[in-house]
């Protein structure tokens, strides 16, 4: 199966102190509050202000995407982390032939950092320009009424490639994906984003298989663009329906859902153990949108026993052809970072959480 990369973690890699535990310790209920502590790796905030550079180029293909080096951008676009306090700066270059932008959701920003044409802040074809993201804890106003904190899983797109709501841009795969983790969350093992963009998955007709070891804490980001409401639904897994998609204790009264309608902009993520209480297998994800899943808006979370085979794997047709890791956005431990290539130098630039090692 080919690797192919189409975003990369970055920065909660090097937030986390590395515990030398195995996902296996998430997998089962800690004995004690101490070994809860040390069981899952845990999102830490930056001391000092980010930066990242992210470059707009077109594809071969005629779409166009986001990347961290010049030559490598993707659909969707890098997986961008902040942790509830961090200031992020990001120098946006456009090496593509057209005015193209940055614009957020979730986060905090000055309408120079917008993103939008009517206020001039896009960037001319081989420009470049400095965005800059600021987010929150939650915390008291004067009033006395509560502020939200910024944590969550948001999105980040073009807003001016085609018309001035960045249409042309989102169709030809400007977009990706941005979280928010409250000092604290805990970190998953891999992260993969699906974006319901019409009637693809990742501007791909079909949907990529991501693959997983049973297990796994694995993190699903889903995002949709477009003109279509959709539903995401995966089999033999669920999660709680609200900001990290896991619940916080026996009692947390937060929906437990498999399946959940989304339409354009939106996004929401969650954590699961994977294969928890059903184990490997060929897990199919989909829209559940009958047909929309008749379409092609399918896919497989492939969770691999521990000797790396996937039962059920393989006898469901065509889509072996298109495995790979699309999506991925590698491991967040500590162990993993080598294999990170790339995005190693922009979370030693971003973060300096290095003593933590
Ligand atoms: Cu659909």
């Amino acid at each position: 199966m080919g690797r192919r990369s189409f975003n990369r973690r970055l920065f909660a890699g090097g937030a986390v102190a590395a515990t030398g535990l195995t996902s296996m310790s998430a997998a089962f209920p800690p004995e004690s509050a101490a070994d809860e502590a040390d069981a899952v790796k845990k999102a830490v905030a930056a001391k000092e202000d980010r930066h990242l550079k992210l470059y707009v180029e077109d594809l071969p293909d005629g779409q166009m995407g986001y990347g961290l080096e010049k030559g490598k951008a993707t659909i969707p676009g890098p997986l961008i982390e902040m942790v509830e306090g961090d200031t992020l700066h990001i120098e946006v270059e456009n090496t593509s032939k057209v005015a193209a932008s940055l614009h957020p959701h979730g986060v905090d920003y000055e309408i120079t950092s917008d993103g939008t044409r009517h206020n001039k802040s896009h960037v001319e074809p081989g420009e470049t320009r400095t965005y800059t993201w600021r987010t929150h804890a939650p915390g008291k106003r004067k009033d006395g009424t509560w502020r939200e904190g910024s944590a969550g899983y948001w999105n980040y797109h073009d807003h001016v490639v085609g018309t001035d709501h960045g249409t042309g841009g989102l169709t030809k795969g400007l977009y990706g994906p941005l979280v928010v983790r409250r000092d604290g969350d805990p970190l998953p093992d891999k992260s993969f984003t699906i974006v319901f963009n019409d009637m693809t998955i990742n501007n791909l007709d079909a949907g990529p298989d991501f693959e997983v070891t049973v297990e796994d804490r694995v993190e699903l980001i889903v995002i949709t663009h477009g003109e279509l409401y959709h539903t995401f639904h995966i089999h033999g897994h669920r999660w709680a329906d609200n900001r990290t998609g896991i619940l916080t204790g026996p009692d947390d009264p937060t929906p437990v859902i498999d399946n959940k309608i989304t339409g354009p902009a939106d996004s929401f993520g969650l954590q699961i153990i994977a294969g928890e209480g059903v184990g490997a297998g060929a897990w199919m994800y989909h829209c559940h949108v009958q047909s929309h899943s008749d379409m092609g808006m399918a896919g497989f979370l492939l969770v691999a026993k521990p000797d790396g085979t996937v039962p059920g794997h393989g006898d469901h047709g065509g889509h072996g052809a298109k495995s790979g890791k699309a999506g991925e956005s590698g491991k967040s431990g500590a162990s993993e970072k080598s294999a990170q290539g790339g995005a190693e130098s922009g979370e030693k630039a971003a973060s300096g959480h290095e003593g933590h090692h």
